[in-house]
């Protein structure tokens, strides 16, 4: 046997040593393997199965109700310095950490199964992608394990070909808030996340590690692991260029990965193919451009607010074959949730008779689970073992004033601070106060497994001779007028914008430089259609200066936040900003 799987035979006993299972099962990643976990969650009442007629082989999931999302506030990155963790992070000492979360471990599999999952983000194939095995206690995990990753034999050949991986332990523990962590240790490629079923903190292959760890180990390998959609737009030449985005929560960012065009672009031949609606691993190719591919294998969405109207594919997908989580039930056992026109739902996310006085019906972070391939725009080139070559980053946040609805940045330094400065107002779906603008540079912020300072400093190296690099842009949906309505339509028009940054990309079209970034001017912009006035669109495309002054100062302090360890190189770019706007 190679050392490897010696490595991870000795692991695997060591864990079970400390956890004490009844019994310990390799996952395979059959469909056999699928079926017997199934019948067993089904038989436990773990999954409920749906309506067999409109919805076959899918299953609701319901999760006990203080363990519905992910919980930042116990969540550790564990290096053995506090400034490697950054002030973007909490931190606990790496020996501490180990002592904390193992005691909660002792003993906590007596009477359940220990499943180890062998798992590759990414094709199988790709040298980009990374593997890593999770240990947990929770068939539910499996179950989405075996949609989200490539998981089973393949990845364990890989990982004994390859001789690393990345270990992730998980158990549901108690299901107790009191006794709950998620703990990254990024030098020991290593996650240990106790006490939560929910996806972001149990389903390990994701955000645990395909962002935290694999952010820590891109900075190292000269990549970088990104919180970003990845999607193909083909112009009606049949040229696709690859755009990678990255949004905060609350921003549509699964909406623009599946993306169907408007009617007159549908007509002229434009297609959008999707590759990730996620996470993105970025990495410089010999030719210089970054080439990306999806280190997931499905779709771990949020359901509310999914519709017809707002993403068709989605709806078109989640028909078959879909594990639901904390979404409501209707009458004839669909699933249901806030946002669909048509249905009424009878059981709340907790199983209870629905009553509209007791709150949304279902849990505003209900989610399906379901494979990349069963959308119908899913990109033929997804699987591509080098990737998709990416033309554009595009960064983007809710904005209801000052952002303009897009603008282009001068260069990759600029392109740079743009990211770190992304902001996102705060809306009513989360607690705390609505449209306070909060910092969320590149949509890391709950994600990046090391400094942000440093991380800064990563994203400025890759302007390196002979790279060609993608242009950067920063995009706004969500400006409102003075009336307080939505300026700019959004959705399948969001392909409007997406042109214009496209055409920047093949240099076919002008653009009015400003103190911010190039922007359009207003006849670039193909509004067709769309009953806009001309004032609406010049309020889209304005820089209102002494609001950007403000900005910028509040940019220029939050980059002082990082302290010493923020890249001169960004700090000077804002203060060029801010003198040509002073200017
Ligand atoms: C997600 C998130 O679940 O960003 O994708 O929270
Ligand atoms: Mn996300």
């Amino acid at each position: 046997m190679s050392s490897t799987l010696d490595a991870l035979n000795q692991w695997v006993d060591e864990v079970a040593r400390l956890t004490q299972p009844d019994r310990i099962h390799w996952c395979d990643g059959s469909d056999a393997e699928a079926r017997q976990l199934n019948d067993l969650m089904v038989a436990r009442g773990d999954l409920i199965p749906l309506n067999d007629k409109t919805h076959p082989n899918c299953f609701l999931h319901r999760s006990s109700k203080s363990d519905v999302a992910r919980v930042e506030h116990l969540t550790f990155v564990c290096t053995p310095e506090r400034e490697d963790a950054g002030p973007n992070n909490h931190w606990m000492a790496p020996a501490e950490a180990h002592a904390k979360v193992d005691a909660l471990f002792a003993g906590c599999m007596r009477g359940r199964t220990m499943y180890v999952i062998p798992y590759c983000m990414g094709p199988i194939d790709s040298p980009i992608s990374r593997c890593g095995v999770e240990i947990t206690d929770s068939p539910y995990v499996v179950a989405n394990m075996r949609i989200m990753t490539r998981m089973g034999a393949p990845a364990l050949a890989r990982i004994e070909r390859e001789g690393t991986f990345v270990k992730g332990l998980h158990s549901t523990g108690e299901l107790d808030p009191e006794r709950r962590f998620i703990m990254h240790f990024p030098e020991e490629l290593t996650i240990k996340s106790y006490g939560s079923g929910y996806g972001g903190n149990a389903l390990l292959g994701k955000k645990c590690h395909a962002l935290r760890i694999a952010s820590y180990q891109a900075r190292t390998e000269g990549w970088l692991a990104e919180h970003m959609l990845i999607v193909g737009i083909e112009n009606p030449k049949g040229e696709t260029h690859y755009v990678a985005a990255a949004f905060p929560s609350a921003c549509g960012k699964t909406n623009l990965a599946m993306l169907i065009p408007p009617e007159g672009y549908r007509e002229k031949g434009w297609k959008v193919w999707t590759v990730g609606d996620d996470i993105c691993w970025m990495k410089p190719g010999a030719d210089g451009r970054l080439w990306a591919i999806n280190p997931e294998a499905g779709f771990f969405g949020v359901a509310p607010g999914t519709s017809q109207k707002t993403n068709p594919n989605a709806l078109a997908m989640l028909g078959h074959d879909t594990i639901f989580t904390n979404v409501a039930v209707t009458v004839d056992n669909d699933p249901w949730w806030e946002g669909l026109p048509t249905g009424t739902p009878v059981k709340d996310w907790q199983g209870n008779d629905y009553q509209p006085g007791n709150g949304p019906a279902a849990h505003p972070n209900s989610r399906f689970t379901v494979r990349a391939s069963q959308c119908a725009s899913f990109s033929p080139h997804a699987e591509d073992a080098h990737g998709v070559p990416i033309s554009a980053i595009v960064f983007g946040g809710r904005r209801e004033s000052l952002v303009p609805l897009v603008f282009e940045a001068r260069d990759w330094t600029h392109g740079v601070l743009v990211g770190a400065a992304m902001a996102s107002e705060t809306t009513a779906a989360a607690t705390g106060a609505v449209g306070v603008v909060r910092r969320d540079p590149m949509a890391m912020k709950p994600f990046c497994g090391y400094n942000f300072a440093d991380y800064f400093g990563h994203w400025l190296s890759f302007d390196q001779p002979g790279a060609k690099l993608p242009k950067v842009f920063h995009v706004n949906w969500f400006r409102k007028g003075s009336d307080g309505k939505f300026l700019w339509p959004g959705f399948g028009d969001n392909l409007r914008v997406l042109e214009w940054i496209l055409d920047r990309v093949d240099g076919k079209v002008g653009a009015q430089p400003t103190a911010i970034g190039n922007l359009p001017r207003a006849a670039d912009l193909d509004t067709q259609g769309l009953g806009l006035e001309p004032h609406h669109v010049d309020e889209l495309l304005h820089v209102d200066r002494d609001g950007w002054q403000r900005e910028m100062d509040e940019i220029g302090a939050y980059l002082d936040s990082y302290g010493a360890r923020t890249p001169e190189a960004l700090r000077r770019e804002q203060r060029k900003i801010a003198d040509a706007l002073a200017g």
